[in-house]
């Protein structure tokens, strides 16, 4: 299942699920004639018995049959890390990060039997910038579905949905792009629909090989807004149709919601509401399934972070997966959704590669999830080297990039540069990563003071902040009367102690406990090597999503009756 809802009825989309053939690289990559695995896909290598520690280079393989000749588009929602795609053994895409779609054109295909091979790495190297041994695990596979379309010369390439509040009713900005991969010009017609009623009739003329983009401003008179207590979604359907034909020949459907976000006077606000974001950052990681997650565990993940009185989520430390996004929408809840880049000082941002892998991660991620009502906010850099004059620059580089694809989003970052830091003035929201009780000795209310008012002054003056990272380890099963650091009781001493400092004070709009559940780390050096198990043990859940004690401490502190 790619998405929780039909995205087209008129385009014949085919999921790639299922198993296909697997060779590990030995030596030369060139495509196998024999592959002596079977895997599935979605999935992770390491899910086989004999590659749960396997770093390499892996062909998957898949026969497709096509009754007619047409153009086709291949979507990955996500390959773990690189991918080189190549069909019938002609190269047709390559793309670096794990966590972003991207997508293919083939324009002319026979009927018949077809090939398509897809080239994996998840090694780290030189040509990785993004990807490095961290405080997670880089997993190898097809970790998210892949789906064929058989699509028309002209096609829709993407829909952006921008919804806004004005004079008293919802409007929105509706952008179609569509691309004519014909040797000849043609004349369209571009209709969209929603809520039952045609908001857009226009006949467009597409000049040869070329994308368009169409823009309206629609109002909605009689839409419901959505926020958490009340996600309302509407479908938005947009099909293009041939003078004369009843028929339409391509169509995309989005699932949308009304809501504005506002930042001002200290406050988040949806709707004109101010809002409290109490939430959890969470890794796309079980042991059972690496990161290539069922629906029915991130509808898990969320069941319980819903128990806990949670209204939002930050997806750290890269995009996650579209279908635990409309979940989100679905339910309300917000997402803080961020770029792929984790701890990457100067030294790390100085890589060659850095900039451009970061930009195209950027893009991706808002151009792919852009239409996703549940996202409130958009993540840079975290906890990079937003501390110096050469960091600032990318700083800068990045939020400015991300706001000239959507200004109807604020944008921050996670930074852990306590009284150091020199990018607050270029973000909407101050965020602060900060380990009171764990890391730091600290006092959790008056670090955060400090740390507001320091903020307030160097750059984030009447800017909300967000607690975006504190916890502590706790060890599943190890409890102690000691309280001694990795018992569950002092995990659930630290987290208690936070939220109650932290919730009870107007300056912070939100906060991140670190972190929803266990999760595995790469098998590294240096620091990395203080992860006892290879595991980041500060889930409020464990890995198998079995609760701590700190679970009823947040539970009591998230829940709506708690004195926030
Ligand atoms: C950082 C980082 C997290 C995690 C955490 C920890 O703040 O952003 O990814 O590594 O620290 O557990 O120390």
């Amino acid at each position: 299942m790619i998405r929780l809802y039909c995205k087209h009825r008129v385009r014949a989309v085919t999921e790639l699920e299922g198993m296909w053939d697997f060779a590990p690289v030995e030596g030369h990559p060139a495509i196998p004639d024999c592959y002596d695995y079977r895997l599935p896909v979605p999935g992770c290598w390491e899910s086989h018995p004999e590659l749960n520690t396997y770093r390499g280079r892996g062909w998957y393989r898949k026969e497709i049959q096509l009754e007619q000749q047409t153009p086709i588009r291949l979507e990955f929602k996500g390959v773990s890390h690189t991918a080189d795609v190549y069909w019938d053994g002609h190269h047709i895409a390559h793309h670096y990060n794990a966590y972003t779609p991207f997508y293919v054109v083939v324009p002319d295909v026979s009927a018949g039997n077809h090939e398509l091979t897809v080239l994996v790495d998840n090694r780290f190297t030189p040509e990785s910038a993004l990807h490095i041994p961290n405080d997670y695990y880089t997993y190898g596979g097809l970790i998210r579905p892949v789906a064929l379309e058989r699509i028309a010369d002209v096609f829709i390439d993407r829909v952006h949905f921008t919804p806004f509040y004005q004079d008293g009713n919802w409007w929105a900005d509706i952008e179609t792009w569509i691309t004519n991969l014909a040797a000849e010009s043609k004349t369209i017609t571009l209709q969209a629909d929603l809520a039952g009623e045609t908001c857009i009739a226009q006949t467009l003329h597409l000049a040869v090989q070329s994308t368009v983009k169409h823009q309206s401003t629609v109002c909605f008179p009689t839409v419901k807004p959505w926020s958490h207590q009340d996600p309302q979604l509407y479908y938005l359907s947009v099909q293009l149709y041939r003078a004369e034909e009843k028929h339409p020949l391509d169509d995309w459907i989005e699932r949308v919601g009304f809501r504005q976000i506002e930042v001002a006077d200290g406050q988040i606000r949806i709707n004109g509401k101010a809002v409290t974001l109490k939430g959890f950052c969470r890794h796309e990681d079980h042991p059972l399934v690496g990161s290539s997650f069922p629906l029915q565990l991130m509808v898990q993940d969320l069941d319980l972070m819903e128990q806990m009185g949670a209204n939002a989520v930050r997806t750290a430390h890269y995009p996650h997966d579209e279908r635990f996004l409309d979940l989100c929408d679905e339910r309300g809840i917000y997402v803080w959704e961020e770029n792929h880049a984790r701890g990457l000082d100067l030294e790390r941002m100085r890589h060659p590669l850095f900039a451009n892998q970061c930009k195209t991660c950027n893009r991706e991620m808002v151009q792919h999830h852009y239409n996703h009502p549940s996202i409130i906010i958009w993540g840079v850099l975290n906890e990079c080297s937003s501390d110096t004059e050469e960091g600032r620059v990318h700083y800068k580089t990045q939020l400015h990039q991300i706001r000239t694809m959507d200004r109807s989003r604020p944008v921050s970052f996670a930074s852990d540069k306590h009284f150091t830091d020199r990018c607050l003035d270029l973000a909407d929201i101050l965020s602060f990563n900060i380990y009171p009780g764990w890391y730091i000795e600290d006092e959790p209310g008056d670090l955060s003071d400090r740390l507001y008012q320091w903020a307030e002054q160097n750059g984030g003056k009447g800017k909300p902040m967000i607690i975006s990272e504190f916890g502590g380890d706790g060890f599943y099963g190890y409890r102690s009367l000691t309280k001694v650091k990795g018992t569950e009781e002092r995990q659930a001493e630290i987290i208690g102690r936070c939220l109650q400092a932290f919730l009870s004070r107007e300056a912070i709009a939100g906060v991140f406990i670190w972190q929803f559940c266990d999760c595995r780390v790469t098998e590294g050096e240096g620091w990395l090597l203080t992860r006892a198990k290879t595991m980041n043990s500060k889930g409020i859940v464990d890995e198998y999503r079995r609760p701590k004690l700190a679970y009823e401490t947040v539970r009591r502190f998230f829940s709506p009756e708690s004195h926030t």
